[in-house]
């Protein structure tokens, strides 16, 4: 391979840390455009890796790019995700220690391709044998199951992942790719009987009703047209143009049988993903006030096979609520409103729980024990709608969580090293996020706590009274506005319904209709028994018995937060990188969108840590096996102690006192140029040596 970079690579800075005029935003974003008018979307903050989406196939993912990338230092090619991933890779080999991808932006920046590129580049390029061959398949092909069941088109993106996906690949002492483990947090359930204008449900729902064989369809009771299902005509889109559901199915389902799913359980899924449609065609007749009755029995009976259950017992519990008075068990009727939402309940709780039933089951055909590893963190980014509702707040609360572990991992480590390795250096002032995630998940007067204080609250809570509660306990928060803490004339005026939260990414406003409901995500005891009851194998496994037992009080969403905590394991990872994505529209450099993420995601911030730092660091001896040529008395070797064979190899190469630092293991060189003279000085050597370099002995390890 002919190394170093071409002249097109380097168009502006392929570093930021190398800009000129490095404080300034439009500079930085003069920079973004001149590389991207080039197709070159990549660009680097020392280990943290920008792109913008060229919304377009660039032809930079081939199996040639990925040869390219293996065994190079970040300096020595043009930036790409295959860098970031072969560096991490490297550095659990060397340093035996796991490594954390983070991976952020707005919805629609190229996260989840992002992670999908990173998965190739290992399946490619990682050791082989034929038992690796099964492991790197599988783990390929979650991702198109995954993304059948949990991702959809919102108005941002036609593929928008609608839950968090923490996933870690696990390599072996060889280095082959052995395994994995995926945790899957908060998945939009509402999006099964409800999608706003423009949106869709799930993929699969499409999938299965477009790609389905005939007789899966009359098994189903399914007809071959969306538009029939109440569930799937919300959002009056039932057809995208970039999505061909037909052989998307097709992809899905082989997706399925290289995972190791048997006929029968695929048979068992489908079952109930048919059955979800079907609950959604459920139609009650009776009067506002009034008790509800079904009067879609057909569908009764779809249920009834397809879940394996007694269709009146169905019935009843799809009418009826049970309670329990004075020891005794009561029915009692529901109206319409009440009826229509357990339906819904049903459907959701249905749904959601078989998604977590189908990730457990990839995680335990990839399961494998005693290794190190790469994890990928790839969640839904932020969201700003028209309207924003209580899947919106949760969405963004997410991200400002990751906020705050990029912040941790990016800004303090780098501090932690210096100290470390006894360099000293000014610390540099940065925001931290940390207050609005405070604001939100503090105990007894965190927003979530004051939530499930009001769905727990017998008598009069209502979505207003959470309002009300806000403003009564966090309403002087520099974070926190609502329509009564508005003076009405400096700010935007808000609708009486609302709060506004002022994240690292933006002011939103949440409206908190519908917040209780969603937060208590209440299931009906009987309609729980029914689904115990089922003889659907996925659903016995879903729903267990002992939960029947189980008089705690409901879980809130609050709990379906826990699963953020990889990001603590993360913290006491070594982060090699931090690939950060900025979205342009339609492969159009949207400069507003663009600017937009550049202050939000705190990427001059970052830049100027970075710039205070030092930009570079290498361990004493790579760093002199690499250069040892250059300089008469460190070639062929150094006898001495590695850090004075290194203090002489550079004052040989005439650095300057200011150009680096000396640490306890590792040199320190603050600008990516001294770097590049060096490599420079390199090329020269070897080309005047009449040799060509080869790749292998490019590598440094
Ligand atoms: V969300 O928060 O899940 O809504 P993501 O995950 O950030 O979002 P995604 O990776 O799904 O976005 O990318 C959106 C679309 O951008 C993809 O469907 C591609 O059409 C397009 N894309 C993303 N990355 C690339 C790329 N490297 N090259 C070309 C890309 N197109
Ligand atoms: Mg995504």
């Amino acid at each position: 391979m002919e190394s170093a970079l071409t002249a097109r690579d380097r168009v502006g800075v392929q570093d930021f840390v190398l800009l000129e005029n490095h404080t300034s935003e439009a500079a930085f974003i003069e920079n973004l455009r001149k590389r991207f008018k080039e197709n070159l979307i990549y660009t680097y903050i020392g280990s943290v890796l920008v792109s913008v989406n060229p919304y377009k196939d660039l032809e930079i993912y081939t199996k040639n790019h990925m040869e390219r990338y293996r065994g190079i230092n970040f300096y020595e090619v043009s930036p790409h995700i295959y860098a970031v991933s072969d560096n991490s890779y490297r550095s659990m080999r060397t340093e035996r220690k796991d490594q954390c991808i983070l991976i952020s932006g707005e919805s629609g920046a190229g996260k989840t391709e992002a992670s999908k590129k990173i998965l190739q580049y290992y399946a490619v390029t990682c050791p082989a044998s034929d038992q690796v061959e099964t492991v790197k398949d599988r783990l390929l092909q979650s991702n198109p199951v995954l993304e059948a069941f949990g991702n959809a088109k919102t108005l941002r993106n036609d593929n928008s992942s609608r839950f968090g996906k923490y996933m870690d690949i696990q390599f072996d002492f060889k280095g082959a790719p052995v395994g994995g483990h995926i945790l899957n947090y908060l998945l939009e359930k509402s999006r099964v009987v409800h999608q706003n204008h423009g949106e869709r449900n799930f993929h699969i729902f499409y999938q299965l009703i477009e790609g389905g064989e005939e007789d899966l369809l009359r098994r189903l009771g399914l007809e071959r047209n969306p538009q029939q299902y109440q569930y799937l005509v919300k959002g009056n889109c039932p057809k995208v143009s970039s999505i061909n559901d037909r052989s998307d199915w097709k992809v899905v389902r082989k997706a399925l049988s290289v995972i190791g799913f048997s006929e029968d359980e695929v048979e068992e899924l489908l079952n109930i993903i048919a059955s979800v449609l079907h609950l959604g065609n459920i139609q009650y007749g009776g009067e506002d006030s009034g008790n509800a009755y079904i009067t879609t029995d057909t569908q009764i009976k779809y249920l009834a096979r397809l879940l394996g259950v007694d269709g009146s017992v169905l019935k009843e519990a799809l009418t009826h609520k049970k309670i329990i008075a004075k020891g005794e068990e009561l029915k009692s009727p529901l109206n319409l409103e009440q009826a229509s939402s357990a339906r819904d309940a049903l459907s959701k709780a249905v749904y959601g729980r078989t998604f977590t039933w189908l990730v457990n089951k990839i995680n335990v055909s990839l399961a494998y024990k005693n290794a190190s590893v790469i994890g990928l963190l790839d969640i839904y980014g932020f969201e700003v709608f028209q309207h924003n509702s209580f899947e919106q707040f949760c969405i963004n609360y997410c991200n400002e969580k990751l906020q705050q572990l990029f912040i941790e991992l990016t800004l303090k480590s780098e501090q932690d090293e210096y100290e470390a390795e006894g360099i000293t250096w000014e610390p540099v002032q940065y925001f931290n996020n940390k207050i609005i995630c405070d604001l939100v998940e503090e105990k007894f007067k965190g927003i979530i706590s004051i939530l499930d204080e009001e769905c727990l609250r017998p008598g009069d809570a209502s979505d207003i009274t959470f309002l009300e509660k806000l403003e009564n306990t966090v309403g002087g928060h520099a974070h926190l506005t609502t329509h009564k803490l508005t003076d009405g004339k400096t700010r935007k005026v808000m609708g009486r319904e609302e709060f506004r939260l002022l994240h690292y990414a933006g002011e939103v406003n949440y409206n908190v209709n519908g917040f209780l409901d969603k937060n208590n995500d209440l299931l009906f005891r009987n309609l729980k028994e029914v689904m115990c009851m089922s003889d659907n194998k996925i659903l016995t496994q879903c729903f267990d018995r002992a939960e029947l037992k189980d008089s705690r009080r409901p879980e809130t969403v609050r709990t379906a937060f826990s699963p953020i905590s990889p990001c603590t394991t993360v913290t006491q990872a070594n982060v090699v990188s931090l690939p950060l994505t900025s979205l342009s529209l339609s492969g159009r450099f949207d400069e507003v969108l663009i600017r937009h993420q550049v202050k939000y995601l705190g990427l001059m911030e970052n830049l100027r840590v970075r710039r205070a730092g030092f930009a570079y660091r290498r361990h004493y001896e790579t760093f002199l096996q690499r250069y040892k040529s250059l300089c008469p008395e460190t070639w062929p070797s150094w006898q001495g102690k590695l850090a004075d064979g290194v203090s002489t190899l550079v004052k040989h190469l005439g650095y300057k006192p200011e150009e680096y630092k000396l640490g306890r293991s590792k040199i320190f060189i603050r600008f990516p140029k001294t770097l590049f003279a060096t490599e420079d000085a390199l090329e020269t050597r070897k080309h005047s040596l009449g040799e060509r370099e080869s790749h292998v002995s490019h590598a440094v390890v």
